[in-house]
């Protein structure tokens, strides 16, 4: 049996800029997962050309994707003429490597808060504990140097079953990208409000 997740809050998310960064391993529970927490944010308020989707190849790669988004995110705006980080993705997401801002229309400062996505089945070696172990870690130490929370949107499962119940794709299972989207308008929101 699984958790059905925290009670729902919803927060105002309008005017917040979110980051989300997710990996491309294991990738069809990767897209209803980024599906969820899109749905929240943009349910909150939170506008469209106010999130920023970018790929990873694992979910190793996390950690050092989210550091830089966010550092590149405070570099452009507070250089003039800035542009968003990365690529503005309406449904679709992009490559982290065309990092070089491309966006029309899109706004521009630090990102309120960032969620990173990666999906990890433990398979017959040790990879899985330690790339687990480390993306934790890092995603930590990442969201305390920062400031900024760092939504741990990271799967840890024992079986593609496993990861099916907690993306939505199980009959009755619960997606929890929704958590992942509610959990940073809502900490971004209290972020601000204990500067
Ligand atoms: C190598 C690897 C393995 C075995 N399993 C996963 C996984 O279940 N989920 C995931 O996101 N990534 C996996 N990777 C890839 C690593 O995260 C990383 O991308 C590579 O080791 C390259 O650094």
């Amino acid at each position: 049996m699984h958790t059905k997740g925290p009670s729902p809050v919803h927060h105002d998310g309008r005017g917040l800029r979110i980051g989300i960064i997710h990996a491309r391993w294991n990738d069809k529970i990767i897209e209803p997962l980024l599906a969820g927490t899109k749905a929240k944010l943009l349910e909150c308020g939170v506008q469209e050309s106010n999130i920023v989707v970018q790929s990873v190849p694992g979910s190793w790669e996390l950690p050092l994707a989210v550091q830089r988004l966010y550092s590149a995110s405070q570099v452009q705006s507070s250089s003039s003429g800035a542009t968003a980080a990365g690529d503005l993705l309406g449904s679709s997401t992009a490559d982290l490597s065309a990092s070089t801002p491309t966006t029309s229309g899109a706004s521009t400062g630090p990102f309120d808060a960032l969620v990173a996505i990666g999906v990890l089945i433990k398979g017959e070696t040790m990879h899985f504990e330690y790339i687990s172990e480390s993306v934790s870690q890092g995603l930590m130490r990442v969201s305390l140097d920062t400031g900024i929370p760092v939504i741990f949107g990271v799967l840890t499962v024992l079986t593609d079953d496993q990861a099916k119940a907690r993306a939505g794709l199980i009959a009755g299972s619960h997606n929890h990208g929704e958590d992942w989207g509610l959990a940073a308008v809502e900490m971004a929101v209290k972020r601000k409000s204990w500067a």
